[in-house]
């Protein structure tokens, strides 16, 4: 790293006439820019594809910007900016020409976590740091976090990878208490000095292997979180890797590793006895006892039940409980806490069918647990499978499937794998592409296949970009075909306008 950009370690820094090329013009790079604006670096903006408006508010802020489609090499006029820093949005892959340029030139390659983190101090006090990663569970834990630092009146926001860029959060006029930063494994490969409160992975399995190359640069990645922490090490009892990875990591003297898990908690863990969720772990007489922080019975009034939002609840408190949340807050939280749609969310009930939207369970790791936790399901799954291998998902869960629609681009691998691990379970696959028709087409023989006392799960175990804007699109389209469903018992297997193309076995 450059000396000038090692000393930056405050918003009340000399920035200026430091020369940063930002790469990216989505929620990230225009968020960076704005920062670096505002603190009157000299900025070049790279992006693959144009967006008007952003590129409008760069020129009122007298930003430069290079747009080329794809962005396929180095350009000339980013060699002649030599830029002393680049920030990448998490999109770029290091693979990336430009980013591998940079990393070839030795110029420092910071995230926008990177630059929230120096940037941090802008109101004066810097907020307390909740660091949430993990491949599954992430939002809701991050979201959790927030709302129990909120119910003990602290001014918290969720921020991040969860679709607000950490670079607004750190702007914010008035400042916040705590910030609970959802981050993704891409946002962590660029940060190097990140020290949080208390950070935890939830679990670790194969996602985004084609931007990282392999699961062990994954890992890796996903590991950077625990780096420097202060007080906590949250990680899943239940998923030996995200011990190894507190192991692995370099914190600060006295942070604590914190286990949490759904059986009796041993002393510095969180777990449930006899229905009652229990912090062991920060009070002074863990040997002997426990705190309590909820009940069972109130997640189930909350449709919480699910082992993995168990979990989520359980690892959300462990995180506050680090920075002296109240037990009873938690409570409170937990009380009116709703989680997002679109995960494991109950659509309708019709004929004796219930019909479950997990458009969020992007890779096989989340749709493992949603069927984990039912046992007739028809199953609609397909998508994009971002390199990721769907066949042991389908040999683990076969014996509950009623039967399974396959949707998405990347068809030909998940009718490959229910061909070797699963050639007795009925399955049709969608032929279409057009957004509107896929879905229709998909619940229209979902409604015919399920028996009464099914679930007809919407769990794809890919990223929905083939054929719809984002996995809420995927959900919402999901929903909309479902409640148009009509109540005779068995709907015939068409769409509006009766091309109904699909191959059945
Ligand atoms: N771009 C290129 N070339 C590339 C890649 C991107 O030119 O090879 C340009 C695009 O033209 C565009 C910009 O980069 O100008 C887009 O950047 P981006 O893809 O990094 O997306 P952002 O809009 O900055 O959103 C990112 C996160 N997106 C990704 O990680 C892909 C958002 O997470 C996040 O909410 C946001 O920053 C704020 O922090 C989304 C996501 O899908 C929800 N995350 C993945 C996940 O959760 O699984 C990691």
């Amino acid at each position: 790293m450059s000396a000038r950009t090692d000393a930056l370690t405050s918003w009340h820094d000399d920035w200026s006439g430091l020369r940063v090329a930002v790469l990216g013009l989505g929620m990230t790079g225009f968020s960076v820019a704005d920062t670096l604006a505002e603190l009157r670096a000299e900025l070049l903006v790279l992006a693959g594809a144009h967006d008007e408006d952003r590129e409008r508010i760069l020129d009122v802020l007298g930003v430069r910007y290079l747009i080329e489609p794809g962005l396929p090499e180095v350009p000339q006029e980013l060699r002649k900016f030599a830029p002393e820093l680049v920030i990448a949005s998490p999109g770029f892959a290091p693979h990336h020409p430009i980013y591998a340029w940079a990393v070839e030139q030795g110029i420092p390659v910071w995230g926008d976590l990177e630059l929230a983190w120096r940037l941090r101090d802008k109101t004066g006090t810097a907020p307390k740091w909740l660091a949430v990663t993990g491949t599954n569970g992430k939002t809701t834990t991050t979201q959790l976090a927030a709302y129990m630092a909120l119910a003990d009146g602290l001014r918290a926001a969720p921020c991040g990878n969860i679709g607000v860029p950490i670079l607004d959060a750190i702007r914010d006029p008035e400042g916040f208490d705590v910030l609970v930063v959802e981050c993704s494994s891409y946002q962590l490969h660029s940060t190097h000095t990140m020290a949080p409160d208390a950070a935890v992975v939830t679990n670790i399995a194969d996602d985004h292997l084609d931007w990282h190359g392999n699961a062990e640069a994954y890992r890796r990645a996903k590991g950077r979180v625990y780096e420097r922490t202060k007080t906590a090490c949250v990680y899943n009892l239940a998923d030996e890797a995200t011990r190894r990875l507190v192991e692995d990591a370099d914190v600060e003297e006295g942070c604590r590793a914190i286990g949490v898990g759904l059986g009796v908690p041993s002393p510095s863990d969180f777990g449930v006895v006899d229905g009652v969720l229990v912090d062991r772990a920060f009070l002074e007489a863990r040997r002997t006892s426990a705190l309590e922080i909820g009940t069972i019975e109130q997640l189930a009034a909350r449709r919480m039940l699910a082992p993995h939002l168990v979990f989520d609840v359980l690892a959300a408190a462990a995180l506050v409980r680090a920075i002296g949340v109240s037990p009873e807050a938690v409570a409170r939280a937990i009380d009116t806490f709703q989680v997002d749609p679109h995960r494991n969310q109950f659509v309708r009930e019709l004929n004796g069918v219930e019909w479950i939207d997990d458009s969020k369970a992007t890779n096989p790791h989340a749709a493992a647990a949603s069927l984990g936790a039912r046992e007739h399901v028809v199953w609609i799954v397909g998508g994009l499978l971002k390199g990721v291998d769907i066949a042991p998902l389908v040999r683990d869960h076969a014996k509950r499937l009623r039967a399974a629609i396959v949707i998405g681009r990347d068809r030909r691998e998940v009718l490959a794998a229910f061909e070797q691990h699963a050639p007795e379970v009925p399955l049709v696959e969608i032929q279409v592409d057009e957004t509107e028709a896929v879905m229709l087409q998909a619940v229209a023989h979902a409604a015919r296949l399920a028996q009464a006392g099914d679930t007809v799960l919407l769990a794809p175990a890919a990223a929905s970009m083939d054929q719809f804007k984002s996995y809420s699109d995927r959900g919402e389209h999901f929903a909309e075909a479902v409640h148009n469903l009509g109540e005779a018992p068995h709907v015939e297997a068409s769409t509006e306008d009766g091309n109904d193309s699909t191959d059945e076995r």
